[in-house]
């Protein structure tokens, strides 16, 4: 599959006409990941591909994360099958939990030593009256900034204090800093997906190879 590009370059030529560079291709030709992790509370697959076309098999046993991992991948253009069977009968708080933890690993496993990525990314997402900006840098430190109140406590049968929990183990195990902000909104089913889908656009551009480099984007050399 075609690696990911930014379509911007010096002096305004497409991408296409930029001369081909073997590190491009190396890079982009392994950037997935397969990750398993089974614990007493979840067992957890998920495979992820940074080049992918949206397609996305989701069976988590939370039909609300399933409809917003869903939405991730599509926006993000990630490949992304996650098979978690987790103690629900409990409450949803350890699938979900887990689930953003195995994704997070699975980022940082599929990125590498994150050399020749374009490292940053946002996106203002609506959807009717919710407005949502998500914020990332894949920094290699681990941050998160929630700035988000959602006043009903569910949506449907989820807790949406959970997304928080969620983001929280993601940025965690990602090693990214994530910022997520919240404009405005009312319904939180809204919001919520405003969320999932900032997020999408935003990591679509951050994990992007950049084509103007083969380095890791940082003064000290590391973002490991
Ligand atoms: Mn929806």
């Amino acid at each position: 599959m075609a690696a990911k590009q930014s379509t911007k370059s010096a002096g305004g030529a497409s991408v296409e006409n930029a001369a081909p560079r073997a590190s491009l291709i190396a890079t982009a030709s392994n950037r997935r990941a397969a990750i398993e992790r089974k614990t007493r509370e979840t067992r957890i697959k998920i495979e992820l591909e940074l080049d992918g076309s949206g397609r996305a098999e989701i069976a988590t046993g939370v039909p609300f994360l399933d409809h917003m991992l869903d939405s991730f991948a599509r926006h993000g253009f990630f490949d992304l099958k996650v098979d978690a069977q987790g103690d629900v009968e409990i409450d949803d708080h350890h699938t979900v939990e887990d689930v953003g933890i195995v994704l997070g690993r699975a980022f940082s496993q599929a990125l590498g030593d994150r050399a020749g990525i374009r490292r940053f990314g946002n996106a203002m997402v609506p959807l009717d009256e919710a407005l949502c900006t998500s914020v990332v840098d894949l920094s290699g430190r681990s941050y998160l900034a929630y700035n988000v109140k959602i006043k009903q406590e569910r949506v449907g049968n989820f807790q949406t204090e959970l997304v928080h929990d969620f983001l929280k183990a993601l940025s965690d195990e990602a090693r990214m800093n994530l910022h997520v902000i919240m404009h405005s909104g009312r319904n939180p089913h809204h919001m919520i997906e405003t969320i999932f889908k900032s997020l999408a656009k935003a990591m679509d551009q951050a994990t992007a190879v950049e084509p103007r480099t083969r380095e890791v984007l940082s003064t000290k050399g590391t973002l490991s």
